[in-house]
């Protein structure tokens, strides 16, 4: 197991509906160290870079529009195996998929309003990390 670094985001339904503290408890509990973090209001170009595979999708626009609307919570998690760890955590991109015990399947009941982005693979942490702390 090596140690990794993962960017988290809480996204604005997670502020919205005060779930910030109930899923940082959750990070903290299973071991991981959030060793930066800021509260941050995304913007169009910064929505695109992020999520520029999905650009062509149909539900971008929609994507986009929910994350315009508040403030998200970015963080950089640390910890053993913590890329795969945090994905396991939050559960799979389709909600009704997500099963109970993870943060998409305890708390979301739609794929776009799914509280939480975390990296996918080492790559994208490291880019992530770059695009949002530098
Ligand atoms: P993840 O957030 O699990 O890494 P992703 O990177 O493929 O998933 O997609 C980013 C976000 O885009 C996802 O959290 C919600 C939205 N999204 C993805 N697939 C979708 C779909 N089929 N319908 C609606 N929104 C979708
Ligand atoms: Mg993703």
């Amino acid at each position: 197991m090596l140690t990794q670094q993962t960017y988290i985001m809480l996204k604005p339904d997670a502020l919205k509906r005060q779930l910030l503290g109930e899923i940082i408890t959750r990070i903290e509990k299973k071991g991981y160290q959030i060793v930066q973090a800021k509260l941050i209001q995304l913007n169009a170009p910064l929505i695109a870079e992020h999520y520029a595979h999905l650009l062509d999708q149909t539900f971008y626009p929609k994507l986009e529009t929910y994350l315009l609307s508040g403030p998200v919570f970015a963080m950089i998690v640390v910890g053993p195996d913590a890329i795969q760890g945090m994905r396991n955590m939050m559960g799979p991109t389709n909600v009704f998929e997500a099963t109970p015990g993870t943060i998409r399947g305890d708390y979301a009941t739609d794929v776009t309003y799914n509280l939480i982005h975390g990296s996918d693979s080492v790559e994208n942490a490291a880019i992530e990390i770059e695009r949002f702390f530098g």
